[in-house]
């Protein structure tokens, strides 16, 4: 069977590819609601420590497949509720980090899902556009709270109004991605950067993106509070004790498979 989505483990790394190659990844339910319980597989399966998604192809994914919402009998807003808010909830709900590895074109609901990930690895030819203007729609899945986060919401409108096509370099100095890889060695380069990832203190990790994702919406104060609670938790962590004994011993500290160590 050819699955809409695959799914792939490599050195802690969990790597779910959109598989519709020949519409650009372009999303139908099956794929949606698969991608949202894969994710959700990936969060409990303590093997994972780092979720890389990515697409099949030359595209990453074109959003919404507009063969697929033809004459359905469901509303837009709850096609929504049902297939792109769960995703996006899940996916920015995960306590793993997630790496979008933008490997073509991200259009519409695709571009949101490109700028979902906790870190976003672009391919050189990968290109972004906030689509949905062109069918005279507004840009959703997350979008209109995460690109003026990004650029200032009068470039967000701009991006927004005429549909502009962004490719790698203009991402990379509007912050809409961390790096940029060679198209060649693309997925080998996102494997061996999440697998540097994977090497990192999962725990600390986890409350890095609590703090931070409650941060995106709180007051300095009670971000200070937050910290000092969460820093507790980290500090109270066998991890911890492995950084600190790492450094006095003048070694690389070893943060995998920790707990099976210590026992
Ligand atoms: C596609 C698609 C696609 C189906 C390429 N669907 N086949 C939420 C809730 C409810 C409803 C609506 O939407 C949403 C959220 C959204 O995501 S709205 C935005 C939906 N997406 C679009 O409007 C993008 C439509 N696609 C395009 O404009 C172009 O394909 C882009 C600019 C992405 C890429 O252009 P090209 O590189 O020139 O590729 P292409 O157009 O030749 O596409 C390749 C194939 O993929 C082609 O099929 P074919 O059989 O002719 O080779 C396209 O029909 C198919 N495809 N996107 N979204």
């Amino acid at each position: 069977m050819n699955s809409v989505l695959l799914v792939s483990d490599q050195n802690g790394v969990r790597t779910l590819t959109m598989n519709r190659p020949d519409k650009l990844n372009a999303a139908n339910d099956e794929l949606l609601l698969g991608l949202t319980q894969a994710l959700q597989d990936a969060e409990t399966d303590p093997s994972v420590r780092v979720i890389v998604l990515t697409g099949e192809g030359r595209g990453f994914c074109a959003g919404q497949d507009l063969g697929d919402v033809a004459g359905r009998d469901t509303t837009f807003t709850e096609h929504l509720n049902h297939t792109y808010n769960p995703l996006i909830r899940t996916l920015r709900g995960l306590s793993k980090p997630v790496i979008t590895a933008v490997n073509g074109i991200a259009a519409g609901a695709g571009a949101s899902l490109a700028l979902a990930g906790d870190i976003r690895l672009w391919s050189e030819s990968a290109k972004f556009i906030q689509i949905f203007s062109n069918i005279a729609l507004i840009p959703d899945s997350g979008s209109t709270w995460m690109l003026p986060r990004l650029v200032g919401y009068h470039r967000a409108f701009e991006l927004m109004a005429f549909a502009e096509r962004v490719d790698a370099e203009q991402a990379l100095a509007l912050g809409l991605c961390e790096h940029i890889f060679s198209d060649g060695s693309f997925r080998q380069d996102v494997q061996a950067y999440a697998e540097r990832l994977a090497q990192r203190p999962a725990h600390a990790l986890t409350l890095t993106k609590q703090a931070l994702n409650a941060a995106l919406t709180q007051s300095l104060s009670a971000s200070l509070d937050l910290e000092a609670e969460l820093q507790q938790q980290a500090g109270d962590h066998p991890e911890h004790r492995e950084g600190v004994s790492a450094f006095r011993e003048k070694r690389a500290a070893n943060f995998v498979n920790l707990e099976n160590r210590l026992v």
